[in-house]
């Protein structure tokens, strides 16, 4: 019994793929990839935000579900994969990422830990627009759900466009959520991108991309 567990478990390991454009599992169930989300600057949201992104790949259509909870309600939140250009291995910001001490997390001081924005999760992710309305839309109880499925060739290499011919390389990625009220008061110490409000890009939940593991 023990050897046949072994003997599986090699199997599964020999074709576990490299980066997401590998072969499917020897089970052949979908390939899937996880990212459980934890709260961040909940001493600006006073909500403990939490969720699940999961990325189903079935041949060439990979369904991208994210399911969040306890978010600011009634707003609009960016959602995104962020990365580093160079494949190094993002991860969330820790407190320490606070580098101004002034209590929140902003998006400008996540990116020694996290990288840079790469993939948005709105109605088009192929599309690889930051700036675009169609993010998904809290409810008034602080919840969505999330479902786009789209081509892995077409984002494979709208990425490689994007990023100097790097591959998706999901697990070295981490999904963020930002946004809270636009009445919500912020220090002038908290940066943002460009024009956009900071309220906008806040980061509120993070999660590291990681392979599923079926037991
Ligand atoms: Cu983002």
């Amino acid at each position: 019994m023990q050897i046949h567990l072994i003997a599986v478990a090699l199997a599964i390991a020999a074709y576990a793929p490299s980066a997401l454009a590998g072969a499917a599992p020897a089970d052949n169930r979908p390939t899937a990839y996880v990212a459980k989300l934890h709260p961040l600057n909940t001493k600006v949201t006073g909500l403990k935000t939490t969720g699940e992104a999961k990325f189903s790949l079935s041949g060439d259509a990979l369904a991208i579900t994210i399911k969040v909870e306890k978010l600011p309600p009634d707003i609009m939140h960016l959602q995104h994969f962020h990365g580093f250009k160079d494949n190094r291995d993002a991860s969330c910001p820790t407190e320490a990422a606070d580098k101004n001490g002034d209590g929140i997390i902003d998006l400008i001081e996540t990116e020694s830990a996290s990288g840079t924005t790469m993939v948005p999760f709105h109605d088009d992710p192929v599309s690889m627009e930051i700036v675009r309305d169609t993010y998904p839309k809290a409810s008034a109880d602080g919840s969505y759900e999330y479902e786009e499925t789209v081509s892995l060739k077409n984002l494979s290499g709208a990425f490689a466009k994007a990023f100097d011919d790097k591959e998706l390389d999901l697990e070295r990625r981490v999904v963020f959520i930002h946004g809270v009220l636009p009445t919500t008061k912020l220090p002038e110490s908290v940066a943002t991108l460009g024009t956009i409000p900071a309220q906008v890009t806040l980061p509120i939940a993070c999660g590291k991309i990681e392979r599923e593991h079926h037991d």
